[in-house]
Protein backbone atom coordinates (compact mmCIF):
# COMPACT_ATOMS: atom_id res chain seq x y z
CA UNK A 1 0.00 0.00 0.00
CA UNK A 2 1.26 3.44 -1.28
CA UNK A 3 0.31 6.42 1.36
CA UNK A 4 -0.16 10.05 -0.29
CA UNK A 5 -1.63 13.22 0.03
CA UNK A 6 -3.93 15.31 -2.23
CA UNK A 7 -3.51 18.44 -4.17
CA UNK A 8 -5.71 20.35 -2.30
CA UNK A 9 -3.88 20.15 1.14
CA UNK A 10 -2.38 23.52 -0.41
CA UNK A 11 -5.51 25.67 -2.00
CA UNK A 12 -3.33 28.63 -1.67
CA UNK A 13 -0.37 27.97 -3.78
CA UNK A 14 -0.04 26.89 -7.10
CA UNK A 15 -0.58 23.68 -8.20
CA UNK A 16 3.08 22.76 -9.31
CA UNK A 17 3.91 24.69 -5.13
CA UNK A 18 1.22 22.37 -3.73
CA UNK A 19 3.06 19.40 -5.58
CA UNK A 20 6.87 20.59 -4.31
CA UNK A 21 5.76 21.22 -1.05
CA UNK A 22 3.74 18.03 -0.47
CA UNK A 23 7.14 16.21 -1.72
CA UNK A 24 8.72 17.84 0.91
CA UNK A 25 6.71 15.79 3.45
CA UNK A 26 7.77 12.62 1.68
CA UNK A 27 4.84 10.97 0.38
CA UNK A 28 4.47 7.39 -1.54
CA UNK A 29 2.28 9.13 -3.69
CA UNK A 30 0.01 12.50 -4.62
CA UNK A 31 -3.47 13.05 -5.55
CA UNK A 32 -4.18 15.76 -8.25
CA UNK A 33 -7.05 17.45 -7.46
CA UNK A 34 -8.09 18.83 -11.16
CA UNK A 35 -10.74 21.25 -9.86
CA UNK A 36 -10.79 24.74 -8.23
CA UNK A 37 -8.65 26.82 -7.41
CA UNK A 38 -5.81 24.74 -8.79
CA UNK A 39 -7.68 24.10 -12.42
CA UNK A 40 -9.68 27.33 -13.23
CA UNK A 41 -11.78 26.49 -16.16
CA UNK A 42 -10.16 29.41 -18.22
CA UNK A 43 -6.69 28.30 -17.30
CA UNK A 44 -6.31 24.63 -18.69
CA UNK A 45 -3.26 24.53 -21.03
CA UNK A 46 -1.45 21.97 -22.27
CA UNK A 47 1.97 23.87 -21.81
CA UNK A 48 1.02 24.09 -17.88
CA UNK A 49 0.05 20.75 -18.17
CA UNK A 50 3.68 19.34 -19.19
CA UNK A 51 5.21 21.64 -16.16
CA UNK A 52 3.08 19.73 -13.90
CA UNK A 53 4.18 16.36 -15.64
CA UNK A 54 7.81 17.52 -15.65
CA UNK A 55 7.40 17.99 -11.89
CA UNK A 56 6.17 14.70 -10.99
CA UNK A 57 8.38 13.29 -12.99
CA UNK A 58 11.85 14.79 -12.32
CA UNK A 59 10.61 14.05 -8.75
CA UNK A 60 9.92 10.27 -9.89
CA UNK A 61 6.65 10.20 -7.57
CA UNK A 62 3.52 8.32 -8.73
CA UNK A 63 0.21 10.35 -8.49
CA UNK A 64 -3.78 9.86 -9.24
CA UNK A 65 -6.25 12.32 -10.14
CA UNK A 66 -9.32 13.19 -8.79
CA UNK A 67 -11.85 14.72 -11.46
CA UNK A 68 -13.27 17.94 -10.50
CA UNK A 69 -17.02 17.54 -8.72
CA UNK A 70 -18.29 21.01 -6.80
CA UNK A 71 -20.43 22.08 -9.00
CA UNK A 72 -20.94 18.99 -11.77
CA UNK A 73 -23.25 16.62 -12.03
CA UNK A 74 -23.27 13.69 -14.23
CA UNK A 75 -26.60 12.60 -15.26
CA UNK A 76 -28.11 15.90 -14.51
CA UNK A 77 -31.71 16.67 -15.33
CA UNK A 78 -30.83 19.33 -17.89
CA UNK A 79 -29.02 17.91 -21.05
CA UNK A 80 -26.72 21.47 -20.87
CA UNK A 81 -25.71 20.06 -17.95
CA UNK A 82 -24.91 16.65 -18.57
CA UNK A 83 -23.09 17.31 -21.54
CA UNK A 84 -20.92 19.90 -19.41
CA UNK A 85 -20.00 17.13 -16.67
CA UNK A 86 -19.15 14.72 -18.80
CA UNK A 87 -17.07 17.34 -21.43
CA UNK A 88 -15.04 18.14 -17.84
CA UNK A 89 -14.67 14.55 -16.60
CA UNK A 90 -12.88 13.57 -20.26
CA UNK A 91 -10.31 16.81 -20.22
CA UNK A 92 -9.65 15.39 -16.36
CA UNK A 93 -8.99 12.00 -17.62
CA UNK A 94 -7.08 13.23 -20.78
CA UNK A 95 -4.91 15.48 -18.32
CA UNK A 96 -4.54 12.11 -16.38
CA UNK A 97 -2.83 10.26 -19.45
CA UNK A 98 -0.54 13.36 -19.29
CA UNK A 99 0.60 12.69 -16.39
CA UNK A 100 1.05 9.41 -16.17
CA UNK A 101 -1.49 8.68 -13.79
CA UNK A 102 -2.96 5.59 -13.93
CA UNK A 103 -6.33 6.33 -12.18
CA UNK A 104 -8.83 8.86 -12.26
CA UNK A 105 -11.43 9.23 -9.15
CA UNK A 106 -15.17 10.37 -10.22
CA UNK A 107 -17.92 11.47 -8.18
CA UNK A 108 -21.14 10.06 -8.65
CA UNK A 109 -24.17 11.78 -10.32
CA UNK A 110 -26.88 12.97 -7.58
CA UNK A 111 -30.66 13.73 -7.87
CA UNK A 112 -32.25 15.45 -5.20
CA UNK A 113 -36.02 13.93 -5.30
CA UNK A 114 -34.84 10.96 -3.42
CA UNK A 115 -38.85 10.01 -2.70
CA UNK A 116 -39.55 9.58 -6.53
CA UNK A 117 -38.53 6.67 -7.43
CA UNK A 118 -39.37 6.87 -10.88
CA UNK A 119 -37.53 10.32 -11.72
CA UNK A 120 -34.69 8.91 -9.65
CA UNK A 121 -34.71 5.49 -11.40
CA UNK A 122 -34.47 7.80 -14.71
CA UNK A 123 -31.85 10.22 -13.12
CA UNK A 124 -29.72 7.19 -12.52
CA UNK A 125 -30.10 5.75 -16.00
CA UNK A 126 -28.78 8.77 -17.02
CA UNK A 127 -26.16 8.88 -15.11
CA UNK A 128 -24.87 5.54 -15.94
CA UNK A 129 -24.92 6.34 -19.17
CA UNK A 130 -22.59 9.22 -18.79
CA UNK A 131 -20.19 6.83 -16.64
CA UNK A 132 -20.01 4.26 -19.48
CA UNK A 133 -19.19 7.30 -22.11
CA UNK A 134 -16.41 8.05 -19.27
CA UNK A 135 -14.97 4.72 -18.93
CA UNK A 136 -14.92 4.16 -22.73
CA UNK A 137 -12.83 7.42 -23.41
CA UNK A 138 -10.70 6.46 -20.58
CA UNK A 139 -10.10 3.01 -21.78
CA UNK A 140 -8.88 4.37 -24.80
CA UNK A 141 -6.32 7.00 -22.99
CA UNK A 142 -4.94 3.81 -20.56
CA UNK A 143 -6.69 5.18 -17.17
CA UNK A 144 -8.79 3.14 -14.63
CA UNK A 145 -12.38 5.06 -13.45
CA UNK A 146 -12.68 4.42 -10.41
CA UNK A 147 -16.48 5.89 -8.53
CA UNK A 148 -16.28 6.97 -5.20
CA UNK A 149 -18.72 6.70 -2.25
CA UNK A 150 -20.30 10.08 -0.62
CA UNK A 151 -21.82 10.58 2.06
CA UNK A 152 -24.91 11.83 0.81
CA UNK A 153 -28.24 9.91 0.07
CA UNK A 154 -28.71 12.06 -3.34
CA UNK A 155 -25.94 10.64 -4.92
CA UNK A 156 -25.84 7.58 -6.73
CA UNK A 157 -23.06 5.60 -5.04
CA UNK A 158 -24.38 6.60 -1.13
CA UNK A 159 -23.97 3.12 0.60
CA UNK A 160 -21.01 0.78 0.21
CA UNK A 161 -23.52 -1.95 -1.21
CA UNK A 162 -24.80 0.58 -4.27
CA UNK A 163 -21.47 0.13 -5.53
CA UNK A 164 -22.18 -3.64 -6.31
CA UNK A 165 -24.93 -2.99 -8.46
CA UNK A 166 -22.36 -0.37 -10.23
CA UNK A 167 -19.79 -2.50 -10.90
CA UNK A 168 -22.19 -5.25 -12.15
CA UNK A 169 -24.23 -2.54 -14.51
CA UNK A 170 -20.97 -0.40 -15.61
CA UNK A 171 -18.15 -2.58 -17.22
CA UNK A 172 -14.67 -2.07 -15.89
CA UNK A 173 -15.51 0.23 -13.39
CA UNK A 174 -13.73 0.05 -10.08
CA UNK A 175 -14.36 1.52 -6.94
CA UNK A 176 -12.70 4.39 -4.70
CA UNK A 177 -12.98 3.62 -0.89
CA UNK A 178 -13.53 6.85 1.02
CA UNK A 179 -13.72 5.68 4.62
CA UNK A 180 -15.08 8.72 6.25
CA UNK A 181 -17.81 9.18 3.85
CA UNK A 182 -18.70 4.92 4.37
CA UNK A 183 -18.64 5.74 8.07
CA UNK A 184 -21.27 9.03 8.12
CA UNK A 185 -23.24 6.77 6.00
CA UNK A 186 -23.74 3.68 8.65
CA UNK A 187 -23.93 6.37 11.48
CA UNK A 188 -26.88 7.63 9.27
CA UNK A 189 -28.37 4.37 8.75
CA UNK A 190 -27.68 3.94 12.67
CA UNK A 191 -25.71 0.72 12.49
CA UNK A 192 -24.52 -0.71 15.68
CA UNK A 193 -20.81 -1.34 14.44
CA UNK A 194 -20.44 1.01 12.07
CA UNK A 195 -16.91 0.05 11.25
CA UNK A 196 -16.99 -3.65 11.49
CA UNK A 197 -20.11 -3.39 8.85
CA UNK A 198 -18.26 -1.77 6.50
CA UNK A 199 -14.67 -3.60 7.42
CA UNK A 200 -17.22 -6.98 6.20
CA UNK A 201 -18.24 -5.08 2.80
CA UNK A 202 -14.66 -4.33 2.04
CA UNK A 203 -13.16 -7.61 2.47
CA UNK A 204 -16.65 -9.77 1.04
CA UNK A 205 -17.58 -9.39 -2.63
CA UNK A 206 -16.78 -5.38 -3.55
CA UNK A 207 -13.04 -6.06 -2.65
CA UNK A 208 -11.95 -7.11 -5.71
CA UNK A 209 -13.39 -3.93 -7.19
CA UNK A 210 -11.44 -1.47 -4.53
CA UNK A 211 -8.40 0.44 -6.44
CA UNK A 212 -8.03 3.53 -4.62
CA UNK A 213 -8.50 4.53 -1.06
CA UNK A 214 -9.72 8.39 0.72
CA UNK A 215 -8.55 8.09 4.29
CA UNK A 216 -9.78 10.83 6.97
CA UNK A 217 -11.64 10.92 10.13
CA UNK A 218 -15.02 12.26 11.56
CA UNK A 219 -17.60 11.96 14.20
CA UNK A 220 -19.68 10.45 11.96
CA UNK A 221 -22.32 13.33 11.50
CA UNK A 222 -20.47 15.84 9.60
CA UNK A 223 -18.08 15.70 6.33
CA UNK A 224 -14.79 17.33 8.88
CA UNK A 225 -12.22 15.31 6.90
CA UNK A 226 -10.03 15.27 9.87
CA UNK A 227 -6.37 13.64 10.65
CA UNK A 228 -6.83 9.84 11.30
CA UNK A 229 -7.64 9.55 14.89
CA UNK A 230 -8.86 13.42 15.41
CA UNK A 231 -12.34 11.77 15.02
CA UNK A 232 -13.97 8.59 16.56
CA UNK A 233 -13.50 6.48 13.73
CA UNK A 234 -11.60 2.98 14.72
CA UNK A 235 -9.78 2.64 11.77
CA UNK A 236 -7.92 -0.88 12.74
CA UNK A 237 -10.81 -3.31 11.53
CA UNK A 238 -11.50 -1.49 8.30
CA UNK A 239 -7.20 -1.20 7.52
CA UNK A 240 -7.49 -5.24 8.20
CA UNK A 241 -9.98 -5.40 5.85
CA UNK A 242 -7.94 -3.72 3.39
CA UNK A 243 -5.23 -6.33 4.02
CA UNK A 244 -7.01 -9.16 3.63
CA UNK A 245 -7.96 -8.08 0.24
CA UNK A 246 -4.55 -7.78 -0.61
CA UNK A 247 -5.41 -4.46 -1.09
CA UNK A 248 -1.86 -2.49 -3.05
CA UNK A 249 -3.39 0.72 -4.43
CA UNK A 250 -3.00 4.49 -2.90
CA UNK A 251 -4.47 5.28 0.27
CA UNK A 252 -4.69 8.73 0.09
CA UNK A 253 -5.07 10.76 3.62
CA UNK A 254 -7.86 13.59 2.82
CA UNK A 255 -6.98 15.72 6.06
CA UNK A 256 -7.66 19.09 5.11
CA UNK A 257 -7.16 22.60 7.23
CA UNK A 258 -6.31 25.35 5.34
CA UNK A 259 -4.68 26.93 8.32
CA UNK A 260 -1.98 24.40 8.84
CA UNK A 261 -1.49 22.50 5.78
CA UNK A 262 2.34 21.51 6.75
CA UNK A 263 1.10 20.06 10.27
CA UNK A 264 -1.33 18.16 8.88
CA UNK A 265 0.06 16.55 5.90
CA UNK A 266 3.14 15.41 8.35
CA UNK A 267 0.92 14.08 11.24
CA UNK A 268 -1.69 12.09 7.81
CA UNK A 269 1.43 10.68 6.73
CA UNK A 270 2.45 9.66 10.20
CA UNK A 271 -0.28 8.47 11.80
CA UNK A 272 -1.25 6.34 8.63
CA UNK A 273 1.88 4.45 8.73
CA UNK A 274 1.42 3.55 11.58
CA UNK A 275 -2.15 2.31 11.46
CA UNK A 276 -0.98 0.44 8.75
CA UNK A 277 2.27 -0.84 10.64
CA UNK A 278 4.66 0.50 8.51
MN1 LIG B 1 -12.82 11.41 -0.83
Amino acid sequence: MKIGLPTTLFQKDTVENAIKKILKLHPDCIEIVFDIPHFPPDKRRKTEFKKIRKVLVDNGVECSVHSCFYELNLGSFYPQNRKFALNQAKKCIEFASLVEAKLVTIHPGYFPIRHDKKLWEEARKRFFEDLKQCLNFACKMGVTVSLENIQSKYFFFYRLEDGLDLVKLVDGLKITFDVGHAYICECEAKTRFPEKRIAKIVSGKLGKYISHVHLHDNFGVKDNHLVPGDGKINFKPIIDALKRINFSGQIIVEAWNPKKPVNFGFRSLKITKKLLNL
